[in-house]
């Protein structure tokens, strides 16, 4: 995989070469560029942004230091082999939801390039000019706003190099994370012990030391179901009853959810007592 990323502030991405996404560059399972969007500016202060059309607060990005630096940088990589060409990815809150079902779609692709701005965003034009040439996705990474795209394609670039085959040592890792597709689909996953089996008095969960592997799994899921009502109720009014067992069922009903007449799960109300 291939990952370019024109930015106001390349030091910014100095983590891309730490840790995994750093080993998976080191061990040639990704290629990585990261571009100063100045360089493709002309005048002596070096200009990326200016006052929004219409009036209003803040800056905008010009969308001539944009063009030139994305046709130079899409240039460059089809010089340095790629064969398919990329896509465009726009960090902005006002994009659609970057989920883990987007990480898994985008690892599957051989180049990305990032358009991280700052300030208000970029001209408009230049998105539709690149839309109408490649496919181009805006995407937040959650309801909140910062002061700029490049912690987002941190976060993104992580979540999805992390899925590319051979960067994870152990390829049942991600199975049962959070949000993957499958067995645990949409369901948080439980709290995690390690040796020593007691510390500071607090010892680990009996079933996990018991050998019992029916009994560990059937535990798991039951922490899974109660963590994800506690943190995340939305997913369990999401979830498809379909994909739950009898057991589940149970568990869901001790705390406190029960199906509906729709056949989704609902939050019983709490039994008064007389
Ligand atoms: Cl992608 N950019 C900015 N500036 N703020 C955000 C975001 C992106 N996602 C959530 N908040």
């Amino acid at each position: 995989m291939r990952l370019d990323v024109i930015t106001i502030f390349p030091e910014y991405l100095e983590p891309l070469n730490v840790s995994l996404v750093g080993k998976a560059r080191a061990r040639g399972q990704l290629d990585v560029g990261v571009h100063d969007l100045r360089a493709w500016t002309h005048d002596r202060h070096h200009t990326v942004d200016d006052t929004p059309y219409g009036g209003g607060p803040g800056m905008v990005m010009k969308p001539e230091p944009w063009g030139e630096a994305l046709d130079a940088v899409i240039d460059a990589g089809r010089d340095a082999g790629q064969a398919q060409p990329p896509v465009i990815i726009v960090p902005t809150p006002s994009g659609r939801p970057f989920t883990q079902e987007q990480a898994a779609d985008l690892s599957a692709r051989p180049w990305l390039v990032f358009t991280p701005a700052r300030y208000e965003g970029i001209d408009r034009r230049v998105i539709e000019e690149y839309s109408a040439r490649y496919e181009v996705r805006e995407l937040s990474i959650g309801d909140y706003v910062l002061a700029g795209g490049e912690a987002p394609v941190l976060v993104m670039a992580e979540a999805i190099v992390r899925l590319l085959p051979g960067v994870l040592g152990n390829a049942e890792s991600h199975r049962d994370d959070s949000f993957a597709a499958g067995a645990m689909a949409d369901l948080l996953e439980g709290p995690v012990y390690t040796k020593p089996p007691a510390w500071r008095d607090r010892t680990v969960p009996g079933v996990l030391v018991g050998g019992h592997h029916g009994k560990i799994a059937r535990w798991r899921r039951d922490q899974a179901l109660a963590r994800t009502a506690a943190h995340r109720p939305d997913l369990i009014r999401r979830c498809d009853p379909a994909t739950l067992d009898q057991h589940d069922l149970r568990t869901l009903a001790e705390l406190g959810w029960t199906l509906t007449d729709e056949g989704r799960f609902g939050r019983a109300a709490p039994r008064v007592e007389e």
